[in-house]
């Protein structure tokens, strides 16, 4: 809980601190609403998002008749938790190999985020397996490895610049051999504007399909917190190429758009499985929708 309040301190105290003030006045009016919008949308909550939110809210002080801050505050906790659910459990078991496929724009975190997950896996009583399926970059395969040796986990790479479709095919065979229940895929970073490497991408699910027809089981998208609304962009293309079915957000502890995950669910609809709040291998958490709305408050014991 304390991880999950300082990796919030930036949302926290740029936007959501702020409305959080403007709803204090004594006397709501339409200033307060127009201040409360644009500090929604600065927070990156997505426009349409916001929009809906703020009209809800009018509508609730109207009806209700709420004045006090307390309240207000209460209020749109309560609609602001009502744009998000519970993530499902991912689909990563019950069967005797289970595949995860990660995918995202360059530097926005895969890579880390894979050594965190793994991790935490591990700890979970999983016996993980990764992937170097990003061949692309020469020292990406020797960072996905320093990760495995951080995480007590394997890793199967290639050469740098094969074909990643081959590294991918060798690690489902290595899994099967050597018992792993669980596989994870680490990926080249790509522009969601590049064609040729969206193919390749699909290629290489493909490569894992041709072994497992149901894999991957998860395809788990990664989005890097400090790009805000630009990340949707990228996340629609990704969802055009590669079944994506959830999200996973990083580096929300650097920036101040930590709204995005409304934006996310309400505009992607794709549930957000864990958020990522620092570099270290204990910097990735369950994404619970309860605990990130209080973390975006004061709740007065805190600053
Ligand atoms: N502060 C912070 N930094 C993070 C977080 N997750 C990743 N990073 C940093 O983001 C940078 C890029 O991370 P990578 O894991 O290499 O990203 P990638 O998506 O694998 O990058 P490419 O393989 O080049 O596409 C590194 O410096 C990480 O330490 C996070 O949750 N918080
Ligand atoms: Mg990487």
């Amino acid at each position: 809980m304390e991880s999950l309040r300082k990796g919030l301190q930036r949302t926290r105290q740029s936007f959501f601190g702020r409305i959080a003030q403007t709803l204090g006045v004594t006397e709501i009016d339409d200033d307060t609403w127009d201040e409360v919008e644009s500090l929604l949308i600065q927070a990156d909550v997505g426009v349409e998002t916001t929009l809906r939110l703020v009209e809800r809210m009018r509508g609730r002080v109207r009806r209700e008749g709420i004045t006090r801050q307390g309240q207000l505050q209460q209020a749109l906790k309560e609609e602001l938790r009502g744009l998000l659910d519970d993530p499902p459990p991912m689909n990563i078991s019950g069967r005797d190999l289970s595949v995860i496929f990660i995918v995202g724009v360059n530097g926005c975190g895969k890579t880390t985020t894979i050594g965190k997950l793994a991790y935490r896996l591990r700890n979970a009583g999983r016996r993980p397996l990764l992937a170097a399926g990003d061949t692309f970059r020469a020292a990406a395969i020797e960072q996905l490895q320093l990760w495995g040796e951080r995480a007590g986990v394997p890793v199967i790479a290639g050469q740098p610049h094969s074909d990643p479709g081959a590294v991918v095919y060798d690690a489902v065979q290595a899994a099967r051999a050597r018992g792993h229940d669980l596989l994870i895929v680490d990926t080249a970073g790509r522009l969601h504007t590049k064609f040729n490497l969206m193919e390749e991408l699909a290629k290489v699910r493909g490569v894992i399909r041709k072994v497992i027809p149901d894999a991957p089981h998860e395809t788990l998208l990664v989005l890097d917190g400090t790009t805000g609304q630009n990340a949707l962009s990228q996340a629609r293309h990704f969802q055009e190429t590669v079944q994506v079915t959830g999200a996973i957000v990083t580096k929300l502890d650097s920036t101040a758009k930590g709204g995005m995950i409304f934006a996310i669910y309400q505009e992607l609809k794709l549930p957000v499985q864990y958020i990522g709040v620092g570099e270290t291998i204990h910097d990735l958490l369950f994404f619970n929708p309860d605990q990130y709305v209080d973390g975006l408050f004061d709740n007065g014991s805190h600053g």
